[in-house]
């Protein structure tokens, strides 16, 4: 059971017996304006303070790096864990029309210390056939030694509030751990990239019957990518690209509906954060895209390396270059820019290169969901084109 989730507006598990009631496809709560929104911030338990948290401010986006990389994500294994720089918090919590009172921190009274901290930032998500103005909410933390004291409930509560007070009510978020009730179930595939540091570090095992030198061969790339025309994408590429992806995007179940703002804002590269490619032809027309996004993580416990460098598979559009191409030169950039492991979900087409490029799966699940808003049908996660940072 779910003490909080099942008192929230979202699918439930328990539904799924109830064959004599179709439910439709929509919000869940019935409809409310803003005035219906209360204005007071929830209590949190004695001794703890909510507090905004200015990412622009050094000594702020400083704090959050040092919770989040102490206690964000981990691996079912406890061997890694998420390290976020504060150069991707900056440019990820400040898409197009972000609110500063979306990134919410709560910090003990008497030391101002951060202790939990949420984001949302707004988006426009395509579920099925109705795109809606709602949030992506990300970064949900609370400090190790407050864990289980139900401090994420209130949290999210007041998030809630927060983007209820701006007329927007549904929300998209991505988790491991399953809540109710996820929409689509998505798994991390992994390509070494440097397979003898994975190897040493415990994130990938020598294949039974393989010596390091074969397996170094196997996963071995080009120095130099193939396609010609291949180059970063540049601010003159936006109108093309948005395009490019509001069409390639149609075509999935959930998607976002990028504006050419959010596109700039979210493919323009930015060193060490976000990474993305175009092929431009002779004619000066831009026909394909590819990017990844940079998450390291810790390595727990290694004496000898502190961080994984990952890639992790972005939006990325083949029309006129051959997928498996594209995705290749992709690696080979990823791979010349020092990256360990490449990453990617088995959502979009992904399927169609994820073997051929010698992805292997992982154990790692993504579960995908929606706030206040509930779908006929789950959805395949090659129904999916939606990545959440
Ligand atoms: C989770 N990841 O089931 P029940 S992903 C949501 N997302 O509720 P307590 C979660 N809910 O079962 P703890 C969750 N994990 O009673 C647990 N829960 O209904 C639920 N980990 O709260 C859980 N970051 O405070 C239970 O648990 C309730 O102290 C228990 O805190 C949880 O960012 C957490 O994995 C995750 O920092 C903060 O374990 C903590 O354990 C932690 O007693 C490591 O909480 C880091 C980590 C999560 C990454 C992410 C997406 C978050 C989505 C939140 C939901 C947003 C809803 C939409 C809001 C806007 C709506 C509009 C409009
Ligand atoms: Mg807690």
């Amino acid at each position: 059971t779910y003490a909080f989730w099942e008192t929230q507006p979202v699918a439930q598990f328990k539904e799924d017996g109830n064959t004599l009631q179709i439910l439709e496809e929509g919000p869940i709560d019935a409809p409310k304006t803003t005035a219906d929104v209360r204005q007071e911030p929830y209590n949190l338990p004695a001794g703890f303070e909510w507090s905004t948290c200015d990412v622009n401010d050094k000594k702020i986006v400083e704090e959050v790096y040092q919770l989040l990389t102490m206690n964000y994500v981990e691996d079912d294994d406890n061997m890694f864990r998420f390290k976020y720089s504060q150069e991707f918090l900056q440019w990820a919590l400040q898409p197009p029309g972000w609110q500063s009172e979306w990134v919410l921190g709560v910090r003990v009274s008497t030391s101002g210390k951060l202790v939990a901290f949420i984001t949302g930032v707004p988006a426009t998500v395509r579920a099925r056939h109705t795109a809606i103005s709602m949030v992506e909410i990300n970064f949900l933390c609370v400090h190790k030694k407050l864990r289980q004291k139900r401090l994420a409930p209130v949290l999210i509560k007041e998030i809630t509030r927060r983007v209820n007070l701006h007329g927007i009510w549904q929300a998209a978020y991505t988790a491991g751990v399953v809540l109710p009730k996820p929409l689509a179930t998505a798994q991390y595939w992994h390509r070494s990239l440097n397979p003898k540091k994975l190897i040493s570090v415990g994130f990938s095992r020598l294949a039974p019957r393989m010596t390091l030198a074969r397996t170094l061969k196997l996963y071995k790339l080009p120095e130099q990518p193939v396609t010609e025309g291949l180059r970063h994408l540049e601010p003159k590429d936006v109108p093309q690209v948005a395009e490019l992806l509001r069409g390639h995007l149609a075509q999935f179940e959930l998607a976002p509906e990028f504006t050419e703002a959010e596109v700039l804002h979210y493919l323009l590269p930015v060193e060490g954060v976000i990474d993305a490619y175009v092929v431009e032809g002779p004619d000066g027309k831009v026909t394909d895209l590819a990017s990844y996004y940079t998450l390291p993580s810790t390595i727990i416990g290694n004496a000898q390396y502190n961080t994984l460098k990952a890639a992790f598979m972005y939006y990325t559009v083949a029309s006129r270059t051959p997928l498996l191409q594209l995705m290749q030169d992709l690696l080979v950039m990823a791979h010349q820019k020092g990256h360990d492991v490449f990453n990617a979900l088995d959502i979009f087409d992904n399927e169609k290169f994820l073997k051929e490029l010698k992805f292997g799966i992982g154990d790692g699940r993504l579960r995908y969901y929606l706030y206040n808003w509930r779908l006929a049908r789950e959805l395949k996660p090659q129904e999916v084109g939606l990545v959440l940072l």
